[in-house]
């Protein structure tokens, strides 16, 4: 399979990973729209959120709680810090393996457009 975040689970594409254990990773995100983007993905390929089975759940919220572990590891717990999934086109999905953003180290606006 054709994935980019698979070639860099399989470390076929060099990125800068700062967590992973035996469901995600997490890495640093090559066009950051904070001071600390990451993108934590799981080892398994799934396409989009629409793609995720009842089987796997618990695996997405493995990858929330890794967010919110990561954050606090980073100290922005406490200020904040946002977690974005985008799925398909109009939700501004560019890479179709699942991805959670984790975005800190400023404080954000809402809405996101
Ligand atoms: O987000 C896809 C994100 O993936 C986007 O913010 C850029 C990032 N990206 C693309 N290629 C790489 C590599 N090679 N390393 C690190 N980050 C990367 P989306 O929600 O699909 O728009």
């Amino acid at each position: 399979m054709d994935c980019l975040f698979c070639k860099i689970i399989n470390k076929e594409i060099p990125a800068q990973i700062v967590y992973e254990d035996e469901h995600v990773v997490a890495f640093n995100d090559i066009n950051p729209q904070a001071p600390t983007h990451l993108l934590i993905i799981p080892r398994t390929h799934i396409s989009t959120l629409n793609d995720i089975s009842e089987t796997q759940t618990s695996l997405i919220g493995h990858m929330v709680k890794s967010a919110a572990t990561i954050a606090k590891q980073m100290g922005f717990d406490e200020s904040g810090y946002r977690t974005v999934f985008n799925c398909n086109e109009d939700g501004g999905q560019t890479v179709y393996h699942i991805h959670l953003h984790l975005l800190g180290g400023k404080a954000m606006g809402w809405p996101p457009y």
